[in-house]
């Protein structure tokens, strides 16, 4: 998807094409490329959202089909995520910036086994802009590690994210455990990725699977105003 672009000044192209240079970038893992369009677009008076989810979401999407084709492989797709890492990093404050009090509190981790964190950081990023406090334990999470979160942090919300076929069922040894210690229902557990759904969250024993970024927003909205009812 390499275009000849040298010499391409960002900052000339109208907002479709951009957009579609955005992808490219991202495929080609131009970080600093991203940054600068991500930035041309935002003073444009697009939204962060609106950046996040056309520009850098679709682009990693594309990025995704072709690593499943085996078109790209892993360096690749280690630049296009540090690219889109890049663009993520400029909409972060602005995702957050709502200035609201904290609405409650997530802990949220990438399972064992599994290095993916780019959903794992949209989700926090969303709900930290949402009016959450969030405490990111980061990739490869045993469950002593969220145990030990948990108990320092004391969240109303758990929050677990896997991208792998071969590590989302070690979310139901993280729940399972929860069980066994009498903890289960001192949490609100949410699980996501993209190869989870409906039917494996409630397998796992989760009180949710939420398909997206914006959908744990308001999952966690609701079961925590829920929660807060019935106490
Ligand atoms: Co990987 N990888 N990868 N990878 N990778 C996938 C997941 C894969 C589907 C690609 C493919 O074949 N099409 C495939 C999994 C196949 C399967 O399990 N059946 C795969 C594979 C096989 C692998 C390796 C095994 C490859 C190898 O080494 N041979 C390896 C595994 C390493 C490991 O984890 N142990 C590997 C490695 C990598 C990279 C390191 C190169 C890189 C990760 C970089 C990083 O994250 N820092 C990478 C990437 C980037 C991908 C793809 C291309 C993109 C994932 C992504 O970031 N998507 C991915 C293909 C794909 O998913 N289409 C793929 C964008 C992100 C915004 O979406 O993560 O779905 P997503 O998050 C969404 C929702 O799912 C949801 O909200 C988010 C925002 O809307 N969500 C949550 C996610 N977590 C949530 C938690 C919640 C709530 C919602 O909690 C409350």
């Amino acid at each position: 998807m390499t275009d000849a672009n040298d010499d391409l000044d960002l900052n000339t192209l109208e907002d479709d094409e951009l957009i579609d240079q955005v992808h490219n970038d991202l495929y080609d893992g131009l970080r600093a490329e991203v940054i600068q369009a991500t930035n041309i677009l935002l003073g444009r008076g697009w939204g962060p959202e609106r950046v996040l989810g056309e520009a850098l979401v679709e682009g990693m999407r594309i990025v995704g089909v072709d690593f499943r084709d085996g078109i790209l492989f892993v360096p690749e797709v280690l630049l296009a995520a540090n690219a889109m890492k890049g663009g993520m990093e400029i909409l972060r404050p602005l995702l957050a910036e709502t200035g609201a009090e904290s609405i409650g509190k997530m802990v949220i981790g990438t399972v064992k086994g599994d290095i993916h964190d780019i959903g794992k950081n949209l989700v926090g990023m969303m709900m930290e802009g949402a009016g959450f406090e969030v405490i990111d334990i980061g990739i490869n999470n045993s469950v002593e590690k969220y145990l030990a979160a948990l108990e320092e942090h004391k969240p109303d919300i758990l929050g677990m994210s896997a991208l792998l076929t071969t590590t989302m069922p070690y979310m139901k040894v993280v729940v399972d455990t929860l069980k066994e210690k009498g903890m289960r229902e001192n949490y609100i557990v949410l699980v996501g990725g993209a190869p989870l759904n409906e039917e494996f969250g409630k397998a796992v024993g989760a009180d949710a699977y939420c398909r997206d970024a914006g959908t744990a927003v308001e999952t966690a909205k609701s079961l925590i105003a829920a929660r807060r009812a019935a106490a």
